[in-house]
């Protein structure tokens, strides 16, 4: 296998080998790297907001935000900072570490500039981490939200740059990399991933990982999207991926970037509390948290509480961080950290 001066590069034949291998071996091997890296009872949790709501130009297949398709999805304009702010303190109470905006733009204008880099900091003051998905940044853009104190920018690169083009044609997958370089430069954290379960090959798969595999740097979160079917999409019909091979997919996401965090990200609403097990035991180790994604239903926290309480699994602490779970006992205590 070829070697970069610190870490490997993978081909799609070293990736294809992994999809190959029994279930059991391809389980042990990930569940393996994952404890080699992290504590394997800990999950990472997000909660995600949608400020700004549909009528989006882009024609993503797979979203029910595109003005292309008839979903009927209500518009909203751009969220006020401070109903954003109450979101996030809400999200902060029940136990999210991390908060993530969402809106559905091709890319910011310079007039929404000034409301998103008040959310920025208005959210890390509460003592959250930050992340924003607002679709392409230039090099100057992501400069100010690192300015403004953004911790994680998500661009997804949604699936292979061969299937990429049956998927969406108004941006093209360079225009992606290019984004994430920029977010990169700008010093940020990288969140990025893809979808599954699209009418894509196995191959489109290997090719998704591979490509976020082989970054300069690989993304320090990798959301893997088991696709949400959302009526008057174009790809509202398409049959449901094998439960097995999404797992596959995380196992190999985990083998290729052993120190991300692989995101069980969209579709865990349809899954069972085992193939969520699954999930973890392959090496996932973050979950998207509340009862919303952007627009589409994701579990109620309290069944997330339980199936943790299950599987004695706990929530990730903000590393450089006081504890958010635990902060009324923390500053009982005279804990100084500080977010
Ligand atoms: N508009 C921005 C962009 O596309 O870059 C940010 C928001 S967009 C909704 C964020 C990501 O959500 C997409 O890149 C895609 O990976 C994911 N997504 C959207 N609709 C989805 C669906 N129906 N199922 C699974 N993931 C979805
Ligand atoms: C990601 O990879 N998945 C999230 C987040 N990043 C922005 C979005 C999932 C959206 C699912 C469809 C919806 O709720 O609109
Ligand atoms: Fe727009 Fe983002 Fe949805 Fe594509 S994924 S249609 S860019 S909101």
């Amino acid at each position: 296998m070829a070697q970069l001066s610190t870490r490997e590069t993978w081909s799609r034949a070293d990736i294809q080998a992994l999809f190959d291998m029994p279930f059991n071996d391809l389980l042990f091997k990930a569940q393996s790297v994952h404890r080699a890296h992290f504590n394997p009872n800990e999950v990472q949790v997000s909660t995600l907001l949608s400020i700004k709501t549909g009528a989006c130009p882009e024609d993503c297949k797979y979203c029910p935000q595109s003005a292309r398709y008839d979903t009927g999805l209500e518009k909203e304009q751009l969220m006020e900072v401070q109903k954003v702010l109450e979101q996030a303190q809400r999200a902060k109470h029940t136990g999210a570490s991390r908060f993530c905006m969402g809106a559905a733009w091709r890319n910011p204008k310079e007039r929404d500039m000034p409301k998103i880099i008040a959310m920025i900091q208005g959210v890390r003051e509460l003592g959250l981490e930050t992340c924003m998905t607002l679709g392409m940044l230039d090099s100057a853009q992501a400069a100010k939200l690192a300015e403004a104190g953004l911790d994680y920018y998500n661009h997804n690169l949604d699936t292979s740059p061969e299937y990429y083009g049956d998927i969406i044609t108004t941006r093209t997958y360079k225009d992606r990399l290019d984004t994430l370089s920029n977010v990169r430069t700008a010093g940020m954290k990288v969140c990025s991933g893809g979808i599954v379960g699209m009418g894509e090959e196995q191959s489109d798969r290997v090719g998704l990982l591979q490509q976020l595999a082989n970054m300069p740097v690989p993304p320090e979160s990798v959301p893997i999207n088991q696709l949400v079917k959302v009526e008057g999409t174009p790809l509202d019909h398409l049959e449901d991926l094998d439960p097995f091979e999404f797992v596959r997919c995380i196992a190999v996401a985990r083998i290729l970037m052993p120190t991300s965090h692989v995101r069980l990200s969209a579709g865990r609403e349809t899954m069972s509390d085992e193939l969520q097990a699954l999930c973890f035991f392959a090496g996932a180790n973050s979950i998207f948290y509340g009862e919303k994604l952007l627009t589409t239903a994701n579990p109620v926290a309290e069944a997330d509480l339980k199936l943790f309480e299950r599987l004695g699994l706990t929530p990730e602490q903000r590393k450089e961080s006081k504890p958010l779970f635990y902060d009324a006992t923390a500053r009982e205590q005279g804990a100084t950290a500080t977010a």
